[in-house]
């Protein structure tokens, strides 16, 4: 009885390799694999931290390729209620990167309009690759949030008032 198992076992694995040698074939990429560069903003932030409707704020971005340089890219600026940065937010810019090499950031302050629109607390958020003309090794990275501006009209009315107290014979009266 053993040697009759033997001879089928043999049997089964002869059958076998064959399709583990097609699926590696299928699965094998000839030549060297080519390295995708990712596009990330490492850092984003506005100024002034509070702003008029109408207003302009400058907003600072650091973008980096890492693992190859890229051609031209785009860069998106938004104002969001919540640090959750998606196109569905309120887009207010964008700048343009004619091409980055590996590894060397790119630092630039755009001067961008706040919408008469807004009011209230709203971050500051990038997408950079709005367009997605790079293909990258990871497109989930491409986006950052920064500082909270906030958004509200200057009362002059109250930070100007002054209250003068004078002493009357007839006792304390105020006016300003
Ligand atoms: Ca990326
Ligand atoms: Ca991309």
């Amino acid at each position: 009885m053993q040697p009759k198992r033997r001879a089928l076992g043999v049997t089964r694995v002869q059958a076998f390799l064959p399709i583990v040698a097609g699926a590696i074939a299928l699965l094998a990429v000839p030549g060297t694999a080519v390295a995708l560069p990712d596009l990330t903003v490492t850092s984003l932030s506005a100024t002034p931290t509070a702003v008029e409707p109408g207003g302009s704020i400058s907003v600072t971005d650091t973008v980096l390729s890492t693992g190859g340089a890229t051609g031209t890219v785009v860069v998106r600026y938004y104002l969001s209620t919540d640090q959750t940065i998606t196109t569905a937010d309120t887009y207010i810019g964008d700048r343009i990167i004619a091409s980055l090499a590996s590894g060397v950031p790119s630092t630039v302050t755009t001067t961008l309009a706040v919408l008469t629109s807004l009011n209230g607390a709203r971050y500051i958020g990038a997408i950079v690759d709005i367009n997605n003309s790079v293909a990258e090794s990871d497109e989930t990275n491409n986006k950052a949030v920064g500082n909270s501006i906030d958004i509200s009209k200057v009362d002059l009315t109250v930070t100007s008032m002054v209250l003068l107290f004078v002493q009357s014979p007839l006792g304390l009266t105020w006016s300003w």
